[in-house]
């Protein structure tokens, strides 16, 4: 919106005409059907259109945002956010038989598998291939990633920003929940897309059908992420035109998206929501055939009717669900930091385990998690840390339970033996990064026949500190009585050591040894002297500070080794005559 405003006024110090914004929005109505969710209906001069948007506020209660699951079938909006439980619905990426989308799609936590996507090596000759940018949603994060020609023509945008912006379709972050590809792009970090003419063949390179008014389906995101934006144009009816891509751009831009997607629109632009159906005239844009089915979808779970857990699930202002301090801690699975994926009819709950409560499932053969458990993992120091599983061993029945474990950027798999297992068991050892965006998590799909009734319980974790930190009551290498004086407590000063073992700032001072409070040797003419047991040498005894070397920097260090010097050579005289 900045960008907007600085051009503006510098065209118009120019006396330049500043690029005609035709679209005017009129609000014709609005509500409020959950907190957080705002629908309103515009009405659009030139062109003449009917608009709805759905403004989601990422950091309201109960906000949840969902894509679809890898689909078997075509759905419409209305169909698949009634039977996933979302309030609101809109459709999602371009798509072709298969079902399969045209870019990179996850939907519950798990990616669609490559031939259902655009990303398919079998596609590359595809004209659509790697065009894509998306929005992406995980755990207290939003993200978004550019499309490849804003990838390409990078320096028409200054500093781009968004997830790999140097990379063309790169592979999602690790924790995504949900993600929904689309392209062009309309709105490019605040900036938008503009053409010298809508219908020009310069106008959206990547996407000829964008030169035609059409009904629209688009996505965005404002600055802070704070807001997801799902719109809806209407078209092919003498009512409402549809948009050019252009003025699809002009819309998302003054709907406050600081970055947007035009998704796949036609005959598919349709938005639901729970309670009022089909919002827009998704038929009239399908040319009076009714509701099309389409692959993917985005939608909403809002208020406490969505089911979803208070606390909302990407906003990133939000502090952590629980933040681990550095000794460890432990997680339960009915905790503020776990998720529970899938069917909630396949989680089941007993009365026993960690804590007395625990959720278990079975194992099933299938390509994808049908149910699976996730723990967010934040931590407030980097660090090794032993991650441990409470197995119950009357639950805890499937031997090859995996496991992923995603840690400072890492993502590994193990697999454990939950039969085997009672009580507390390794999963492994890791290194964890400080902060959030790490997690364990537990799956119930296998790859080949299983037994049935093979229970894989999902019960409280525990994370241990393994190596060194500052409070395990150890002074260990690096920590002295500046950093870290709950482990290394400051000492009487040890002259000669070339630490500051009493932590006041000065190094191997001189001091009194019979009254330490008369303190430095004021005059400097060392009449306060040391005795020789108090010197390293002398095999005084090295105190807890006595670990780390200590600061000031050695050149104000060094006044002070000369006057010890010459307070040893002046006793080794004093006594010679005796
Ligand atoms: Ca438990
Ligand atoms: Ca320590
Ligand atoms: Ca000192
Ligand atoms: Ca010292």
């Amino acid at each position: 919106m900045r960008v907007r405003m600085v051009l503006w006024t510098l065209l118009l110090t120019v006396g330049l005409a500043p690029p005609a914004r035709a679209l005017t929005l009129t609000q014709v109505d609005q509500s409020t059907p959950w907190p957080g969710v705002v629908i309103t209906q515009y009405r659009t001069s030139s062109p003449s259109a009917d608009v709805w948007v759905a403004e989601i506020d990422l950091c309201a209660d109960h906000i949840r945002v969902e894509a679809t699951h890898t689909p078997t079938a075509y759905r419409t909006a209305a169909s698949w956010g009634a039977s996933v439980g979302v309030q609101v619905a809109t459709n999602g990426d371009f798509y072709r038989t298969g079902p399969q989308v045209y870019g990179d799609a996850i939907g519950g936590g798990i990616q669609w598998p490559l031939d259902q996507t655009g990303l398919d090596p079998a596609y590359s000759s595809d004209w659509f291939y790697k065009d894509y940018g998306w929005i992406a949603f995980g755990h207290d994060w939003v993200d978004y990633t550019h499309t490849k020609w804003v990838k390409n023509h990078a320096s028409n945008y200054g500093t781009l920003g968004g997830y790999e912006p140097g990379t063309v379709a790169p592979p999602p972050p690790l924790g995504t929940l949900a993600l929904v590809s689309g392209f062009p792009e309309l709105v490019i970090e605040g900036e938008v897309y503009t053409c010298s003419s809508p219908t020009d063949s310069s106008c959206f390179p990547d996407r000829s059908d964008m030169r035609d008014r059409h009904p629209r389906t688009a996505m965005g995101l404002t600055a802070d992420r704070q807001t997801f934006l799902l719109v809806v144009v209407d078209g092919r009816t003498s009512t409402s035109s549809g948009m050019y891509g252009a003025e699809l751009a002009d819309l998302m831009g003054q709907l406050g998206a600081y970055v947007a997607f035009n998704l796949d629109g036609g005959g598919s632009s349709q938005m639901w929501v729970d309670g009022d159906g089909t919002i827009n005239n998704a038929s009239g844009n399908n040319l009076g055939n009714g509701l099309r089915g389409v692959a993917n979808h985005w939608g909403v779970f809002a208020g406490a009717a969505g089911g979803m857990p208070q606390r909302p699930e990407h906003c990133v202002s939000s502090t952590p669900c629980h933040t681990i301090p550095p000794p460890g801690d432990i997680l339960e699975s009915d905790g503020p930091c776990a998720w529970l994926f899938g069917d909630p009819q396949y989680w089941r709950e007993e009365s026993v385990g960690y804590g007395d409560h625990l959720y278990w499932t079975n194992a099933f053969t299938s390509d994808e998690p049908g149910n699976w458990a996730g723990w967010q993992l934040d931590f407030e120091q980097a660090g090794e840390y032993l991650l441990e599983v409470w197995v119950d061993d009357t639950f805890g029945v499937y031997d090859n339970a995996r496991y992923q474990v995603v840690a400072d950027g890492q993502s590994s798999t193990v697999h454990v033996d939950q039969g085997a297992a009672a009580g507390w068991t390794e999963v492994g050892t890791y290194h964890f990064a400080q902060g959030g965006g790490q997690y364990l998590a537990v799956f119930d799909n296998v790859s080949g026949s299983v037994a049935s009734d093979q229970h894989i319980v999902a019960d409280a974790i525990q994370l241990t500190r393994v190596d060194a930190y500052c409070g395990d009551g150890t002074c260990d290498a690096g920590e002295d009585c500046f950093g870290c004086a709950a482990d290394c407590p400051p000492v009487t000063e040890i002259p000669g050591n070339g630490i500051d073992d009493d932590c006041d700032g000065e190094i191997d001072e001189v001091t009194n040894p019979t009254d330490p409070d008369a303190g430095v040797d004021p005059t400097g003419d060392a009449s306060v002297v040391v005795t020789a047991d108090a010197s390293p040498s002398g095999g005084g005894s090295k105190g807890g500070c006595g670990c780390a070397a200590g600061r000031p920097a050695p050149e104000a260090a060094l006044p002070w080794i000369g006057l010890l010097l010459l307070g040893l050579c002046w006793r080794r005289r004093a006594r010679r005559p005796r």
